[in-house]
């Protein structure tokens, strides 16, 4: 099939998907577009049939600022034309699956399929926040097929949009080959003792996050045992969670090393994931550990109780329970059986409900039942 792909570069999980998703569709024969704002987020190294378009907006005196979102149209319209695109997958409802909506308009009724994928900011932030419920609805209900990344999110749209558009749960993935604990020993000397634990955060640092709770937990764990902490990523919150760490008096202990292209090295030397959001309709940061058979502390919001199964793979607390996440990590680093039965529980977890082999097929599925009949691929 030919496919255009459209998403954000920018650093995060709905780019990290899509480009997996783009290049295991490519590894599987289709021809793959992406459709962005720069090079997606973790796309690597070039791999054959995947191509990349950059969206430029246009800069001119009449524009006070320039029109993104309508390049983004014109761009997936002529690819539409001049790649013949059979499917057009939007990860987001805005911008993208606006200007998909919009782009297939202006080709003036071609048969491309748009399909949409939730990923949660779009329906738990943009849309619930009104100013563009409008423009969120339009780019779900013009979509021929919506698919979200947790149940809990295909819940919430529904709700919100009191719509009765059917939404394909797709949860997301990690490709378990790549994603695989490593020998890390080498490395880890250079950031603990032997024998401390490192517990590790990756995120954008955004205030859903809730970077400060991962520093007090943290600093309640180094209450009780020398420890490490592993900070991953950049954001609008580090300021913060650096303020934090001096004021908690932990700064030899922790580790800011900024957003990093290939995290399984940095999950293979930890010991707990903290994942203490707010709002999280997935979760990916939790599946990427739990592949590395690093145990997970979160908070039962969103979608993560889909992937993080209390008391098997991980712990699951309330929002802002610092006492109980500290109690949680503490568990799993003071017993090594119990840790090393929720390492195993986690990585099998992944390999049978979030691998990239399972995952892609139901995409694939999904896009063949759309366009119907004969597919038609174009690599070997
Ligand atoms: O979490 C973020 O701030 C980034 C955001 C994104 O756009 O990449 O992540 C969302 O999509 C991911 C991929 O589906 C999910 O794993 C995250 O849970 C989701 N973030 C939120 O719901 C806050």
């Amino acid at each position: 099939m030919r496919i255009g792909i459209a998403c954000y570069s920018s650093v995060g999980g709905s780019g990290a998907l899509a480009a997996e998703l783009g290049k295991q569709l490519s590894l599987r024969g289709h021809e793959v577009h992406f459709i962005s704002d720069g090079i997606p987020f973790r796309l690597g190294d070039f791999q054959g049939n995947v191509f990349l378009h950059e969206v430029e907006p246009p800069h001119h005196d009449v524009f006070r600022y320039p029109p993104f979102e309508l390049a983004l149209a014109c761009k997936m319209a002529d690819l539409i034309k001049t790649h013949s695109l059979e499917v057009l997958h939007a990860h987001y409802a805005v911008p993208f699956a606006v200007a998909a909506y919009l782009a297939k308009e202006m080709c003036g009724g071609c048969p491309v399929q748009v399909v949409t994928t939730l990923h949660g900011t779009d329906i738990t932030l943009l849309a619930r926040g009104r100013a563009m419920y409008d423009a969120v609805r339009l780019g779900v209900e013009k979509s021929d097929a919506v698919t979200a990344v947790s149940m809990s999110l295909a819940e919430d749209t529904k709700r919100l949009f009191g719509s009765n558009k059917t939404i394909e749960i797709i949860y997301n993935f990690v490709d378990t080959v790549r994603y695989t604990r490593r020998d890390m020993s080498n490395v880890r000397r250079h950031y603990a003792s032997p024998g401390e634990p490192i517990l590790v955060h990756i995120s954008n640092f955004r205030s859903v996050k809730r970077v400060p709770d991962v520093v007090r937990v943290f600093a309640g764990v180094r209450n009780t045992r020398p420890a490490k902490l592993i900070l991953v990523g950049e954001g609008p919150e580090v300021p913060l969670a650096r303020s934090l760490v001096r004021e908690l008096g932990v700064e030899q202990d922790v580790y800011f090393v900024g957003t990093q292209q290939e995290v399984v090295s940095i999950l293979s030397m930890s010991d707990v994931m903290l994942l203490p959001s707010e709002k999280e309709s997935f979760g990916l940061a939790a599946i990427e550990a739990m592949a590395c058979e690093t145990p997970v502390v979160a908070t039962a919001v969103g979608g993560l109780p889909e992937v993080v199964v209390h008391g098997e793979t991980g712990f699951l607390t309330e929002v802002g329970d610092i006492s109980s996440m500290i109690d949680y990590v503490n568990a799993l680093l003071e017993d090594g059986a119990l840790h090393r039965a929720f390492a195993k529980h986690g990585r099998e977890r992944v390999e049978a409900c979030f691998s990239s082999a399972g995952q892609v097929l139901k995409y694939e599925e999904l896009y063949r039942t759309m366009v119907g009949g004969v597919v038609s691929t174009t690599f070997p």
